[in-house]
């Protein structure tokens, strides 16, 4: 696997010999770019995406925390800009294993692990944090890939002396190639009618907790699975998809019939808080498998 930095440093991107890639941004830490063996894009990113670190990354897989949304009933969050403030920081690259020297993995086995860091003694820590959400915390973020899959996850510890509230949030736009040929198996929950398959004809914005927690999530292309979303210790699942008004009323949302062409589907633990004891952590992953 080889590791090479944009010549600003504003990027680091990890090859897999098999031709497999990631790109990440270190502003948000925002995963930008996944491509296969072939070179073809997994993640939908929008051509008017701010890439300059002055506004979140529309499109990618931004890190939501430590509040989904926004939370003006919680006293702890309720004056954090929408989202929080991971994916406005610029984060500090750690380093990267690659399967040459991870053990137990088969040769055969090509995978990369970048790792990446943001402290609330951090340079580029967003200033909204300390002003609005001032505990001491340390993320470390991994982005893993393999052949066939990407596994982003991420650690918050609590380094202060009292616990902290937290909600965490992968808010990850798949590309799929038309919208309207799309559908969505597992996430049957109580909080929607169960049904088979769950389909986008509309502006979609739903949060859903799904039933067994460890159900995949499969998204569907002409009724052939194209990505399965596994996760670990995120119980909901987000989807949403803006379509036609709240594309043309996004400024950084292009083009504006991309909503064709993109469904987030978000891992996250955002229904109620995380409460995080002092030195304890929360951990969250989410694998996005590449089938059929
Ligand atoms: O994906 C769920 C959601 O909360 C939507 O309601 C929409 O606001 C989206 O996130 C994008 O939010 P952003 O702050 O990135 O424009």
């Amino acid at each position: 696997a080889t590791v090479t930095f944009a010549d600003d440093n504003s990027s680091v991107t990890a090859e897999l010999p098999t031709g497999e890639s990631v790109k990440v941004l270190l502003y948000g830490a925002t995963v930008i770019s996944w491509k296969d063996a072939a070179g073809d894009e997994k993640l939908w990113l929008s051509e008017a995406a701010k890439l300059d670190g002055s506004k979140a990354v529309r499109g990618g897989i931004p890190i939501v925390f430590p509040v989904f949304g926004t939370a003006p009933d919680h006293p702890q969050t309720k004056d954090l800009p929408q989202h929080g403030f991971a994916r406005t920081s610029r984060w500090e690259f750690l380093g990267k294993s690659t399967s040459e020297s991870m053990a137990g993995r088969a040769a055969d086995e090509p995978m990369v692990k970048l790792d990446f860091g943001l402290s609330s003694a951090a340079p580029g820590l967003d200033p909204k944090a300390a002003q609005h959400w001032p505990f001491k915390f340390n993320l470390i973020y991994s982005v893993t890939l393999s052949r066939e899959s990407l596994t982003t996850s991420i650690v918050a510890t609590n380094d202060d002396s009292a616990p902290f509230d937290c909600q965490v949030l992968l808010h990850t736009y798949l590309r799929v190639k038309d919208i309207t040929t799309v559908s969505i198996t597992g996430l049957q929950n109580a909080t929607y009618i169960d049904k088979a398959k769950t389909t986008i004809t509309a502006e979609t914005d739903r949060v859903y907790t799904p039933s067994p927690p460890e159900a995949d999530v499969t998204v569907l292309e002409k009724d052939a699975p194209r990505f399965r979303v596994a996760r670990d210790n995120l119980a909901q699942v987000v989807v949403w998809n803006p379509w036609v008004d709240k594309a043309a009323g996004m400024a950084d949302f292009a083009p504006k019939d991309g909503y064709r062409q993109m469904l987030c589907v978000e891992p996250g633990a955002v229904a109620g808080w995380q409460s995080v004891e002092a030195g304890d952590a929360f951990e969250g992953a989410q694998t996005i498998t590449l089938v059929g």
